[in-house]
Order: C-alpha cells, then sequence, then structure tokens
C-alpha cells in the first residue's frame, strides 16, 4: 500500500515514503534518512578549500548527491557547514578516498543527510572549543563507515533538538587534549550507535543522555574522565546497551561505567569488558550490577528503537569494528594505526594526544589520490559502470528512475554498488 503511494506520488517525493532505507543494510534511527534523493548530482573534481568544484562548494546546496572524481586531503581553514538534503558518497573517490582536514563540520540543521566513507579530521589548528562533528539541531542523518578525529572540543557531538540519527561502522578517535573527548551524545530525539569504535579518548566515550541504542560497539583505551558516561544528569534517559566490547589501555584507570543515577533507565546485555591490559582478549561478560554499570535504574527488557538485523557476539563485533569501521574502503595511515598499532593490542598500546603532528600519528599522512574511472557524460556514474548496467554512457542519466524500484535513481544504484 505504501509502495503504491510512493509510486502515486511526485518522484521528488518518493524518497520520504517509509521503508526506503538510506541504502541497503541501513539501520537504526537513522535508517530512513533520503539525502540528496531527487536532487541533483554534484562531482568533486579538486581538493581546493572552496570554489567551483570544492567539498565545501558541493555541499553548500541542498538536493545533492556529492560524488568525487578525485582523492586526497583536502585542507580546510574554516569549518565546512552541510546543507540538508545531501548524500555525501565518500565511496565514490578514487585511490584512497577523501580526508578533510584542519577544521570542523557543522551539521545542524542538515535534515537528511547520508555521510559515508569520509574522513573528517580536525586538529590543532582548528576553531577552539569547537567539535570535528557538531549536530545541535536537525533530524534524520546517517553516518555510515566515517572516521571522525583531534576534535578540539569533542571529536563527534550530538546535543539539542536532534531525532533520529545513526552513526554506524564509525570510528571516533583522539579527541585532542585537553579536553580529549569522545562526544556527548544528548537527545531525546533518538541515536543509535552501531559497531563503532570510541579510541584514545580521556572522557564522554562517549556521554549519553536521553533516547539512545548503543549496540555492537567497541571501546578502547578511555582516560580517567571515564567510557561510557550514563547521563550523569537529573534529566532522564532510556538506553539499551547491548553486546558491546570494552577494553581498557595504557590511559585507562576508571572502570568501563560510570556516573550513572536513578534517572539513567536502560536495558543492559552480554557487555564484554577486559580491564587487564595483558594483550590478550582475557574478559568476561558483565553482569548487571551498580558495580559494573554504576547506580542506573535497570530495565527488564529492551526499549522498542528500530535495531540491528545482526546483533553480534561482542567478540565477533570487535571483529567487524576491526577490520571494516571507519573510511575502510580504503584505510590511512591514522586508521591502520589506530586499529593495528592500538586497539589490537588488547590493552598494551594507546595514548591520548594533544597535537597530532607528533609522533606516531604525523598527521593526517599521504592518502593516495588514485584516478577516477571515465565518465564521459560527467553524470557521475562511470562508462564502465553504465555499460554493464544498460544506460548510455553519452547521455546525463544520473536523475533516472532505476529499473530495480529500490533506488530512485541510478546514481544511488551506482554508489550503492562500491561497498
Ligand atoms: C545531469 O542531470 C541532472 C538532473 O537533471 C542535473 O542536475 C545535472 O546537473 C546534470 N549533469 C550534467 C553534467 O549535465
Ligand atoms: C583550485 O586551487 C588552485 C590553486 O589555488 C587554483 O589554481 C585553481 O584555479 C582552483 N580551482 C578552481 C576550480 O577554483
Ligand atoms: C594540505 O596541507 C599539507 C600541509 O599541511 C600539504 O602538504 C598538502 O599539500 C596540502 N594539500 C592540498 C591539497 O593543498
Ligand atoms: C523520526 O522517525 C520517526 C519514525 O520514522 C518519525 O515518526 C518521526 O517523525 C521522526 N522525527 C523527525 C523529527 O523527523
Ligand atoms: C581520555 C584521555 O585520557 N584523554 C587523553 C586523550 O588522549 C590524550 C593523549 O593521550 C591524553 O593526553 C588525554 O589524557
Amino acid at each position: 500500500m505504501k509502495l503504491s503511494i510512493c509510486f502515486a506520488s511526485l518522484l521528488y517525493l518518493a524518497g520520504s515514503c517509509s521503508g526506503l532505507l538510506a541504502f541497503p543494510g541501513a539501520e537504526g534511527f537513522g535508517a530512513q534518512a533520503t539525502g540528496g534523493r531527487g536532487g541533483s548530482v554534484y562531482v568533486v573534481t579538486n581538493l581546493n578549500d572552496s570554489g567551483s568544484g570544492s567539498f565545501r562548494d558541493a555541499v553548500s546546496e541542498s538536493n545533492r548527491i556529492v560524488v568525487f572524481a578525485v582523492g586526497g586531503v583536502i585542507n580546510i581553514s574554516s569549518r565546512i557547514v552541510v546543507s540538508s538534503h545531501v548524500t555525501i558518497a565518500g565511496q565514490t573517490a578514487p585511490g584512497q578516498g577523501i580526508t578533510v582536514y584542519g577544521n570542523g563540520v557543522s551539521y545542524s540543521g542538515a535534515d537528511n543527510t547520508i555521510t559515508r566513507y569520509i574522513r573528517y579530521r580536525m586538529g590543532r589548528s582548528g576553531d577552539s572549543g569547537k567539535d570535528t562533528i557538531t549536530i545541535a539541531d536537525g533530524a534524520n542523518m546517517i553516518f555510515d563507515h566515517v572516521s571522525v578525529s583531534w576534535g578540539r572540543d569533542e571529536s563527534f557531538s550530538i546535543n539539542g533538538d536532534v531525532s533520529n540519527v545513526t552513526i554506524s561502522d564509525s570510528i571516533i578517535a583522539q579527541g585532542l587534549e585537553t579536553h580529549s573527548c569522545g562526544g556527548l551524545i544528548q537527545t531525546d530525539g533518538g541515536v543509535s550507535i552501531i559497531r563503532t569504535l570510541y579510541i584514545d579518548n580521556k572522557t564522554r566515550n562517549p556521554k549519553v543522555k536521553g533516547v539512545n541504542e548503543f549496540v555492537n560497539n567497541v571501546v578502547y583505551n578511555w582516560g580517567g574522565g571515564g567510557g561510557y558516561i550514563a547521563g550523569d544528569s537529573a534529566g532522564p534517559s532510556h538506553a539499551n546497551i547491548m553486546n558491546n566490547v570494552f577494553i581498557s589501555g595504557p590511559s585507562t584507570s576508571v572502570t568501563a561505567f560510570t556516573r550513572g543515577n536513578e534517572n539513567f533507565h536502560a536495558y543492559v546485555s552480554n557487555n564484554y569488558y577486559d580491564p587487564d591490559r595483558n594483550g590478550v582478549l582475557s574478559g568476561f561478560i558483565l553482569s548487571p550490577t551498580t558495580d559494573n554499570y554504576s547506580p542506573i535504574d535497570f530495565q527488564s527488557t529492551r526499549y522498542p528503537y528500530p535495531t540491528v538485523k545482526s546483533l553480534l557476539n561482542p567478540l565477533d563485533a570487535l571483529h567487524k569494528v576491526a577490520s571494516s569501521a571507519g573510511a575502510s574502503k580504503s584505510r590511512d595511515s591514522v586508521d591502520n594505526y589506530l586499529i593495528n598499532n592500538e586497539l589490537l593490542t588488547y590493552g598494551k598500546v594507546g595514548a591520548l594526544i594533544s597535537d597530532e603532528k607528533a609522533s606516531p600519528i604525523n598527521g593526517p599522512g599521504n592518502v593516495e589520490g588514485g584516478t577516477p574511472p571515465r565518465d564521459s557524460d560527467n553524470d557521475g556514474i562511470p562508462d564502465d559502470y553504465e555499460t554493464a548496467h544498460g544506460t548510455d554512457p553519452h547521455s546525463n542519466d544520473s536523475a533516472r528512475i532505476a529499473s530495480n524500484g529500490y533506488a530512485t535513481i541510478d546514481i544511488e544504484n551506482y554508489i550503492n554498488s562500491l561497498v
């Protein structure tokens, strides 16, 4: 019935029909974000901070699907503001993909955005007191396979009137000292955090308040400020915390869950904790006691939030995160270091940092630019893909309705085919 209503209405409304996912496999509160569906295709053609063909220009207007004909590091001086109804398809970039480096990105008011396979790395030159990603208001956003690091305030912060957000298969790393925060996740509008790695932040890994589902995540080497901070507030929270992994590292001096109180209502299940920093996985499942979780209000059943199709065992989640979290179509030196040299030492290596340019991180590294596939008609869909799928490589058909009934336009079928 819903499907027929979709087909009967204007094509541009098709994206808002319930049931159509942001991309195949999208999960959680933000799974139905529509992004730039129905809008135009913008091809990013250079690594410039601004101007025609730049990433900043690409996201400056609504109703766009942003694809990349270049790979490499985009140095930004001022913060970038993402508009509503935008899809950022980082997986289309050649080479090792895209790193946006030097300041942060605001998604405040960026309703209905889909962001995939891109690295946002802020750093010491970024605006003081700002986050790598900030969302102060807005609804229906999904961040998938995004690598986020080096926030001067927090790395990924959601705080305000924000609804229906998913962060899936991502890496939230190394909030810079002295604040060194993974991020606040504070809203009553619903946030899902799924198969995501929080690593090397002194505190707020994350700090959760409001409506939240935290499932199959890995938290590694949190600092003295705490791992998962359970509300620490007089405001009510309602959370599911299931099948996550907490591994202490060299910076860790407190237990995995802290600062809860009776206002934090949570269903907790099957969370694994390895506190001994001995280089092997030798942890255990936390039983639901206030010693383990701080004095929260335990629920006997999970809140009926949109959830994952496949709930992994904690150690399977750890392996999945290690192999595919972040912008992993081609990982950069930073994510490779964080995963291979820190996480997979299971407690032996890890550090909080104050300067991303210092050893061993050495900044955003060299990101190979690669060669983009030929796209004769500049419609964002390479010739080879068009030929294989029966569209004309010499005519702009990016906005055509696809025949498979799932994505509304061919460009979405193309970008979804890459990963
Ligand atoms: C291709 O068509 C779309 C939809 O009409 C349009 O937004 C876009 O600008 C066109 N691209 C080129 C390169 O002409
Ligand atoms: C990108 O920046 C380079 C170097 O500043 C400049 O030469 C070029 O014109 C810029 N490209 C565009 C499209 O503005
Ligand atoms: C970005 O800045 C670094 C130095 O911090 C420089 O090596 C690199 O060439 C710059 N990239 C571009 C695309 O300008
Ligand atoms: C959030 O998603 C739910 C379920 O799809 C929907 O009913 C609600 O209107 C959304 N909230 C906003 C602010 O869009
Ligand atoms: C959590 C934490 O310990 N924060 C740390 C984040 O990382 C920097 C670098 O180690 C540390 O200085 C902070 O203490």
